[in-house]
């Protein structure tokens, strides 16, 4: 018997409690506790009605995703949900936290649901490359309709509980006690002599004729290269056209495809990986962390703005300075105006704007931020300015503050001797735009304290981020990978490939978009003002003069000045190959004298990806990234690289690292080119037949 779960008797009503931290999830133990518990229910004769709770901060929030992969132990949740349907007794299901997945299903099995408002519910299988296998593509369509169902079931987001009583997924809301009011409720019902209600029994109803071919066109865009948004799609298809049992069964063969996938075990990688993150390897899990109640931004600019948006989201106060006032006023305006766009597509309220924009204090002077737990700076890329702003913070800032860098490829160490307090100095890499990625490359100094350390990981939480910690190299992780890929693009283009051809390689492969087309979003000014940094600083290793430094300086930027590697037409983001482009990429060959030649798609993915590939490699020898999955979740968050992929090392993993390491070794010789100069622990994985995940 499992002690994961107990049954008592409150009054006349039995209570189902589920114990099994930290999310209740519906391992083994709780499924066969669930069991063993309606059933003492059942025979319990003073009990009118069951009530089934979660203990600790949730209802259960799904099956046990760490049992995937393992032999199946039954109970199989289909059944346990079954059975609580079953019940010749009235069930109640008392929701708090987060009833997702599993945790739904088994709800659905019961007769009624109640939940407080701050509850959720969700089926959110299909982010996990699966779907609900527990009945819930069968019994969700039945309760609120095939529509609704598919909006929740495909998506996978969670529904508030005010939305899901709206929708009928849940009955009634609890103000206050839970229990007690489920209590209360399971009462009432027993008093009304209330029918059993069993969702099985409903007819699910399809509004629209043509539903499940509109429905699978509208995601056909956005769920590219996903397979378990289009089983979600069959399986409530199921639920309309076939009885129940004959669903079910459907449901099982589309889940037990899923479960082996190559997509499925990508995304539950990457769900685990982004959790694992925020533990840094070496970092006692008791190290004291800082107290962070009042932050500052130096720079009001796009990325100090959307930095500053951050923290006011996370309710903490945050002072934004600038050192010119029309500068300053036009950052406020600027974050205003995205909060109003926010509000616009009804994601906040209009109440929730004032709050935020009450939470971030503009000022003119750095006098102003010696109350300030936390400062990031934020401004223009470029050494001698960051040495004046740290010098100032170094003057102004109180002992115990922690001073940040936002740059995204200058020295953190260098710039942490600009101040007496090294170990109080790290970088905080946001993405941008930065109040929309999700990525954190949070960038640990030599002298940076564990402390500080613990203290921005954890904020990086707090502030809604995926939080990785790096080490002090030229671009850190993940740009040092891009700038790796994008010059090899570059030189694939060289070769006679157009930039289409590479952007589409590297799309089909799953990315939001292709390297060119990235660089263009960006603004081709930004790699060309690194790249002549890089020139000045560091000639002999700086990149070579090349096609796109010509496109800049002709004033091709990008997006923004409607050309650059591709034309844009006015309000429209779509690049277009660009004759003009082409004719200079012409003129470059011959002027170095490079005969063009075909290029195979297959040449491109290789030597694109499998110089991120070394690159990553090399990253993990030098301690830059603690472990694979650090590499592999900034490319996802920071990037797009595609989730059903897995992450650069999850992916070569699949391709093989014996095959790639071969490629690479081909490339160099071919080459000479360091870039190709296989990293040692490419060669001895390769050499012991073993992938980046063993
Ligand atoms: N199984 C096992 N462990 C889980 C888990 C789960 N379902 N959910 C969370 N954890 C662990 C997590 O790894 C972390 O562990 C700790 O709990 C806290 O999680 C048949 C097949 C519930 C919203 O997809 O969305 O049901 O790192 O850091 O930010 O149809 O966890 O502390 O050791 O995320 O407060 C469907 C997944 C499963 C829900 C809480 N359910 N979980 O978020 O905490 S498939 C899900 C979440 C399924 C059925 C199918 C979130 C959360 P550790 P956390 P949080």
């Amino acid at each position: 018997m499992s002690d994961l779960v107990s049954y008592r008797l409150e009054g006349d009503i039995g209570v189902i409690s589920v114990n099994y931290p930290p999310v209740n999830a519906l391992g083994q133990g709780v499924r066969e506790g669930l069991v063993a518990c309606l059933r003492q229910g059942l025979d319990d004769d003073q009990a009118k009605a069951l009530v089934v709770i979660g203990e600790g901060r949730t209802f259960p929030a799904g099956a046990d995703i760490r049992e995937f992969g393992k032999p199946p132990q039954g109970p199989a949740l289909p059944d346990v949900v079954a059975e609580y349907e079953a019940s010749d007794k009235l069930v109640v299901a008392a929701i708090h936290g987060t009833a997702l997945g599993g945790g739904l299903e088994v709800a659905l099995g019961c007769d009624y649901r109640v939940a407080v408002d701050s509850a959720k519910v969700g089926l959110p299988e299909v982010k996990l490359g699966i779907l609900p296998g527990a009945g819930g593509t069968q019994r969700l369509p039945r309760l609120i309709g095939a529509q609704k169902a598919l909006e929740v079931i495909v998506a996978g987001n969670p529904v508030k509980a005010k939305d899901a009583l709206e929708l009928g997924i849940v009955d009634e809301l609890i103000g206050g006690d839970l229990l007690e009011g489920a209590l209360a409720f399971a009462r009432k019902l027993a008093a009304g002599n209330a029918p059993l209600r069993r969702i099985r029994d409903l007819q699910a109803k399809k509004e629209d004729p043509d539903l499940f071919s509109n429905f699978e066109k509208s995601i056909a865009r956005k769920q590219r290269g996903f397979k378990a948004p289009f089983h979600c799609i069959k399986a409530v298809q199921a639920a309309v056209e076939l009885p129940f049992d004959e669903g079910m069964k459907r449901e099982r063969e589309l889940f037990a495809e899923l479960l082996v996938s190559p997509e499925s075990r990508a995304q539950r990688h990457v769900f685990f990986a982004e959790r694992e993150v925020a533990k840094v390897p070496g970092l006692p899990k008791d190290t004291p962390k800082r107290d962070i109640n009042q932050v500052a931004v130096i720079g009001a600019g796009t990325m100090g703005g959307g930095i500053a948006m951050n923290f006011a989201n996370a309710g903490i106060p945050v002072k934004i300075l600038e050192v010119k006032e029309d500068a300053l006023e036009k950052g406020i305006a600027v974050i205003r105006k995205n909060y109003e766009n926010t509000a616009k597509k009804g994601r906040i309220t209009a109440q929730q704007v004032e709050d935020r924009m009450a939470l971030i204090q503009p000022t003119l002077s750095y006098d102003d931020l010696s109350d300030v737990d936390l400062v990031i700076e934020a401004v223009f890329e470029n050494m001698d300015v960051k040495k004046a702003v740290f010098s100032e913070l170094d003057r102004v800032c109180k002992p115990g503050a922690i001073l940040a860098t936002n740059t995204s490829t200058l020295d953190v160490n260098r710039i942490a001797e600009f101040t007496q307090r090294p170990e109080d100095v790290m970088g905080m890499h946001f993405f941008s735009p930065a109040n929309v990625m999700k990525l954190l490359e949070n960038v640990r100094g030599e002298k940076t304290a564990d402390d500080v350390v613990a203290t921005v990981m954890d904020l990086s939480r707090r502030i809604g981020k995926v939080g990785v910690l790096v080490g002090v190299c030229h671009g850190f992780v993940g740009n040092r990978m891009l700038h790796k890929r994008q010059a090899e693009a570059i030189q694939l283009v060289n070769e006679g490939a157009s930039p289409a051809q590479v952007d589409k390689v590297l799309f089909d492969l799953g990315f939001p978009m292709g390297p060119f087309a990235m660089s263009d979003l960006a603004g081709m000014d930004v790699g060309y003002r690194i790249r002549e940094e890089l020139r000045k600083e560091d000639p002999d290793n700086a990149p070579p003069r090349n096609w796109t430094d010509e496109l800049v300086e002709q004033g091709r930027l990008g997006q923004k000045t409607q050309a650059g590697v591709f034309d844009y037409k006015e309000g429209d983001r779509t690049p277009v190959p660009s004759s003009e482009v082409d004719a200079l990429i012409a003129k470059f060959r011959e002027e170095q004298g490079i005969q063009a030649r075909e290029v195979s798609d297959q040449e491109i993915l290789e030597r694109c990806m499998y110089v991120m590939v070394n690159e990553g490699a090399k990253i993990l020898e030098e301690g830059i990234a603690a472990r694979p999955l650090d590499v592999d979740v900034i490319w996802i968050y920071g990037y797009g690289f595609p989730v059903y992929r897995g992450g650069v090392l999850f992916w070569a993993d699949s391709v093989g690292v014996k095959t790639i390491y071969d490629k690479v070794s081909q490339f160099h010789k071919e080459t000479g080119n360091d870039v190709w100069k296989p990293a040692a622990l490419l060669e001895n994985l390769a050499n012991e037949g073993k992938g980046f995940y063993g």
